[in-house]
C-alpha cells in the first residue's frame, strides 16, 4: 500500500509526562513511528513524502486561534525564561464551567490551560513542525484518493484524533483523520466516514463534526465511563442539528474481549455500509493490542489481519491514519497486518 511517512516526526520528542501521579518516560516516541517505517519498507510497501500543503483544510477543522497559538507555542514558551528551552511546557489551569474560554488570556500557561483538555500533551520545540507534517501527510492521502488511489497508509506522529477544534489532548496536536476527511470532502466525495479503532474515544473527531450529515463518525472505544477521554465517547451522543444520527459510538467495557470487539465492528460496518460513503478514513490507533501498556482491550496480531480484511470488504477508498499504540516494538508488525489484510481481501 502507498504509504507517506516524513522523518519530521522525529521533532515532536517531549521527554516525559504524567502517569499515575509521577514522571515517566513519554509512551508516544519516536521509536513508534521507525518501528512501523521498518516493517513497512521490510514487507515492500512504497514511502512517499507527503506533497500537500494542509493549512487550507486545517483551517476549517481548528480554530484561526488555535493554530496561531500552536504554531508559536514554543518560541512564547522560551520567550518567558531562556531556561524553558530545556523545559517541557505544562498547562495547570483550565476554562471550565463558569469560567470564560472567549478571552485569549496573555500569560502563557494560561493560554496552554486554555487551549489543552488534559495535561498528558507534552510541548517540544519542534511540536509543531511534526504535527504539522502529519497533517500534510493527511491531506496528501486524501489528494491520492481523489486522484483514484483506493488505499493510502499515513504512518505519522503525533497521532491527531483527541484534538478538538480549539484545544490539544491525549498526546494529539493537529486532527490528521478530521483533515483527511475535510481534504476528501473538498476533492468531491459527497460522504465521508471516520471509523475511529483507537482503544480511545475519538473525542476531537467527534467534535470537529458532530453538526455535519456529510461525515459520519463512527467509534468503538473502551467505555469512557472507566477509561480516557472519560467525558465523552458515550453511546447517546449520536450527532446534533443538521449532523442528528451521523455520529455512532460503540463503548466496550476495558477488558472485553476480540470477540465482543468484533461485534462491535461489524455493526460499525453496517452504519458505514448504509450510510454509502464515498470515502472511509480510519483513525488506526493500536493501542487494542493485548501487549498496550496503557490500555485493556485484547486483540492479537491475527487479530489485525482480520480488521483489515473486513474495511476492505466495505470496498470503499481509504485513507488509514496512525493513532495511538504503545507497544512499540509490535506497532509495525500490527499495522502492517492490517494493510495487509486490507489488501488481500
Ligand atoms: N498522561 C492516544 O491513544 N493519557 N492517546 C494517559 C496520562 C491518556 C492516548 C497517561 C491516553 C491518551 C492517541
Ligand atoms: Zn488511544
Amino acid at each position: 500500500m502507498l504509504t507517506f511517512f516524513s522523518d519530521s516526526h522525529h521533532a515532536h520528542a517531549p521527554q516525559y509526562e504524567f502517569f499515575r501521579g509521577e514522571r515517566v518516560p513519554c509512551f508516544e516516541t519516536p521509536a513508534r513511528a521507525e518501528y512501523v517505517k521498518a516493517r513497512l519498507s521490510e514487507r515492500g510497501h512504497v514511502l512517499q513524502t507527503p506533497d500537500a500543503d494542509s493549512r487550507v483544510v486545517l483551517a476549517k477543522v481548528h480554530s484561526a486561534r488555535y493554530l496561531a497559538f500552536l504554531e508559536h507555542a514554543w518560541r512564547d514558551w522560551v520567550q518567558l525564561e531562556a531556561g524553558n528551552e530545556a523545559r517541557q511546557p505544562f498547562p495547570s489551569v483550565w476554562p471550565v464551567r463558569t469560567l470564560r474560554s472567549d478571552v485569549e488570556p496573555l500569560n502563557f500557561t494560561a493560554r496552554l490551560g486554555l487551549y489543552s483538555m488534559d495535561n498528558g500533551s507534552p510541548l517540544s520545540a519542534g511540536t509543531w513542525y511534526a504535527a504539522k507534517a502529519g497533517a500534510d501527510a493527511a491531506a496528501s492521502a486524501a489528494a491520492l484518493l481523489t486522484a483514484g488511489e483506493r488505499a493510502v497508509f499515513c504512518c505519522s506522529r503525533p497521532p491527531g484524533h483527541h484534538a478538538g477544534p480549539d484545544f490539544m489532548g491525549g498526546y494529539c496536536f493537529l486532527n490528521n483523520a478530521a483533515v483527511a476527511a475535510q481534504a476528501l470532502r473538498d476533492g468531491g466525495a459527497a460522504r465521508v466516514a471516520v471509523l475511529d479503532v483507537d482503544y480511545h474515544h475519538g473525542n476531537g473527531t467527534q467534535s470537529i463534526f458532530y453538526d455535519r450529515a456529510d461525515v459520519l463518525f463512527v467509534s468503538l472505544h473502551g467505555d469512557p465511563m472507566t477509561e480516557y477521554p472519560f467525558y465523552l465517547g458515550h453511546a447517546d451522543e449520536t450527532g446534533m442539528g443538521e449532523g442528528a444520527g451521523f455520529n455512532l459510538n460503540l463503548p466496550l467495557p476495558a477488558g472485553c474481549t476480540a470477540a465482543r470487539w468484533f461485534e462491535a465492528l461489524e455493526a460499525a460496518c453496517l452504519r458505514i455500509a448504509a450510510f454509502k460513503a464515498h470515502a472511509l478514513v480510519v483513525s488506526l490507533g493500536l493501542d487494542t493490542f493485548a501487549g498496550d501498556p496503557i490500555s485493556k482491550f485484547a486483540l492479537q496480531p491475527d487479530d489485525f489481519i482480520r480488521l483489515g480484511e473486513r474495511l476492505g470488504k466495505l470496498g470503499l477508498s481509504t485513507v488509514f491514519v496512525l493513532e495511538g499504540g504503545y507497544a512499540a516494538a509490535e506497532l509495525g508488525t500490527n499495522a502492517v497486518n492490517v494493510i495487509e489484510g486490507f489488501e488481500g481481501c
